[in-house]
């Protein structure tokens, strides 16, 4: 398939399957009515198609029909000659949940993947060599283990740390979401599956923290490799300086894995806690917020977060609800206020407004040099952010759901007035389009699945605040979505689906000599936004929602990454809790 763009297949569906008590939303794109057939071929319901609405993302005519009451089963549907097959079912997730979680395990560095766990995708261990200190050359430390970033074999921590969070909230709000029997090495011993994959990356996490406190933002080469199995990537390896993001959201998550692994492993949920306490030592300490920039010479993933203020204020709620000392939610409080009101007043706290200002140039130069990066909103702490540069969101969980009366009023009334606030605009934002993807026009970005499933999670959360059907239904469109209700008649899932991505970039998958892709991989998908030169040639004035190739080259519209995995578990699970 070279461009997914051109199909015109009439009827778009979740190519996984429906749940009996949710909608049954399929993407019409024929004005003739649809027909609804048992497994045994017999006509069980005609569905008029009362007209088609313009839906400028993609620049198709569109009509959602919800297929309404269904019992589980095997169905076909037709519009005119095409017809396509569902599934409807009570538990529709499982598969997507497990296959999710079981890609992470395929990126597990550092040891072998066995035959036994990983079917035809074995690879021996890599990465195991020592790796040199960037800027004291002669240290060198082993520092293995951890999972591969993305397409590329650079481990990073702040990216990291997200993802393990998105696994520990699922595992927290909605364990019976995940299964525990996804055939990983640890399968079995006691923990939940969900937990002992994120493990991997925790006792990675812990391994990249200083002798001070901070944390070291990523352990990569220099480059990024070609595409070769990770055993055969064995240039040198490096430490990259710490950093305030990196230190941040480690903290934060070490916090919430300490309380999360207490009953399974209370030695490890000591370490975690020891660690977190002493990395917020380190961001109290150095107050003089520097963003993080590559050194010169270091072309891996920047992950150049500007702002610290969401990361500390989510490690701040996180260690008050583990340690109960009043000074950390002190600390989330100001933190809250401050950036509330940071766009209207000048912060009284010269510290904060200090950082801010920091923010300000960093983002001017990054903006200049590098226009593919991120540069999000400088001021105020977005609580429906859940992504690896912001994570305000995470934080808000944490109070929503966990402090609850004991985060006080400010950071459970007004912050949940705030959260529900924001989620009027997600939920716009389905109702916008006509394919009830959850993006604006201009959010078809780098990776555009994880706004996407951002919006996904905060109307999951506003649901489990309010019961909002509306909510609930607007997150399961983004599972739809994910799963081939799109303008690309697609599932951006590897290994799911009758129509699925075939060809991500991803070294392992192009370099396996397997002609399936690694399973278990949600692409970055559609984006008009930051796109290299070479997909604007091939792809010119086409709408931004096919704004994508299915082409291993093609980072910037079909790269994997470990924290675009994530959020879908975290809403698949909760579908699968309900
Ligand atoms: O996910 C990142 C996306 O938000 C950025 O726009 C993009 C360009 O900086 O980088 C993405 O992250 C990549 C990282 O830098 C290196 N590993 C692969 C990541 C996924 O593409
Ligand atoms: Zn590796």
């Amino acid at each position: 398939m070279s461009n997914a763009g051109s199909v015109n297949n009439p009827i778009r569906v979740n190519q996984l399957g429906y749940g009996t008590r949710l909608p049954k939303y399929v993407a019409v794109l024929d004005e003739k009515p649809v027909y609804l057939f048992d497994n045994g071929g017999n006509l069980l319901t005609e569905y008029p198609v009362p007209g088609l609405s313009f839906d400028e993302a993609s620049g198709d005519n569109v009509y959602i029909l919800d297929l309404g009451d269904i019992k589980s089963g095997s169905y076909t549907l037709k519009s005119g000659e095409y017809t396509v097959d569902i599934e409807v079912s009570d538990k529709p997730y499982p598969t997507l949940v497990n296959s999710l979680i079981k890609g992470l395990y395929y990126q597990r560095c550092g040891c072998e993947l066995e035959e036994k766990y990983a079917g035809l995708f074995t690879h021996k261990a890599c990465h195991t060599a020592p790796a040199t200190d960037w800027e004291d050359r002669s240290i060198k430390k082993t520092i293995t283990g951890g999972w591969h970033d993305a397409g590329d074999y650079g481990k990073y921590v702040s990216p990291g740390a997200v993802t393990v969070a998105h696994m520990l909230y699922s595992y927290l709000l909605f364990s019976e979401g995940c299964s525990d029997d996804l055939n990983i090495p640890e399968t079995g011993n006691g923990t939940p599956d969900i937990l002992n994959e994120a493990r991997y990356e925790l006792d990675w996490i812990l391994k990249m923290q200083c002798e001070d406190g901070a944390f070291h933002h990523k352990l990569t080469k220099d480059h990024f490799a070609p595409f070769i199995m990770p055993e055969d990537d064995t240039d040198p390896e490096y430490i990259i300086p710490p950093s305030y993001t990196a230190t941040a959201g480690a903290t934060a998550v070490l916090a919430l894995a300490s309380r999360t692994y207490k009953k399974f492993d209370p030695a490890f949920s000591e370490n975690a806690l020891n660690a977190a306490v002493k990395g917020y030592k380190w961001l109290i300490a150095n107050q003089d917020f520097v963003p993080y920039m590559n050194p010169k010479g270091v072309n891996t993933g920047p992950y150049n977060d500007t702002r610290v203020v969401d990361e500390l204020f989510w490690a701040s709620c996180e260690l008050y609800l583990v340690t109960g000392e009043r000074s950390y939610i002190d600390e989330a409080e100001k933190l809250y206020i401050f950036a509330k009101n940071a766009d209207k007043a000048p912060a009284e706290d010269m510290v904060f407004r200090q950082m801010m200002i920091k923010q300000e140039e960093a983002v001017a130069y990054i903006n200049k040099k590098y226009p593919f990066f991120h540069t999000p909103k400088l001021l105020g702490l977005n609580l429906a952010e859940f992504g690896w540069s912001n994570v305000g969101g995470l934080g808000a969980l944490t109070c929503l759901f966990f402090l609850k009366e004991k985060a006080g009023h400010v950071l459970y009334d007004e912050l949940k007035e705030d959260f529900l606030k924001r989620s009027e605009d997600v939920l716009h934002k389905v109702n916008d389009s006509k394919y009830r993807t959850a993006l604006r026009i201009d959010e078809y970005v780098w990776g555009s699945v994880i706004n996407l499933m951002n919006n996904a999670m905060t109307m999951v959360v506003n649901f489990m605040l309010t019961g909002r059907e509306d909510m609930r239904n607007g997150a399961l469109s983004q599972i739809d979505y994910s799963l081939g209700l799109n303008a690309l008649d697609l599932s951006f899932v590897t290994g799911l689906g009758h129509r699925s991505v075939q060809n991500p970039h991803h070294r392992p998958s192009g370099a396996d000599g397997v002609d399936a892709p690694v399973p278990g991989f949600i692409v970055g998908g559609p984006n008009k936004k930051w796109t290299y030169p070479e997909t604007k040639e091939r792809l010119g004035d086409t709408p931004a929602a096919k704004y994508y190739l299915d082409e291993t080259p093609s980072a910037d519209t079909n790269e994997v990454a470990i924290y675009w995995n994530s959020p879908v578990i975290f809403v698949a699970s909760f579908f699968n809790a309900m």
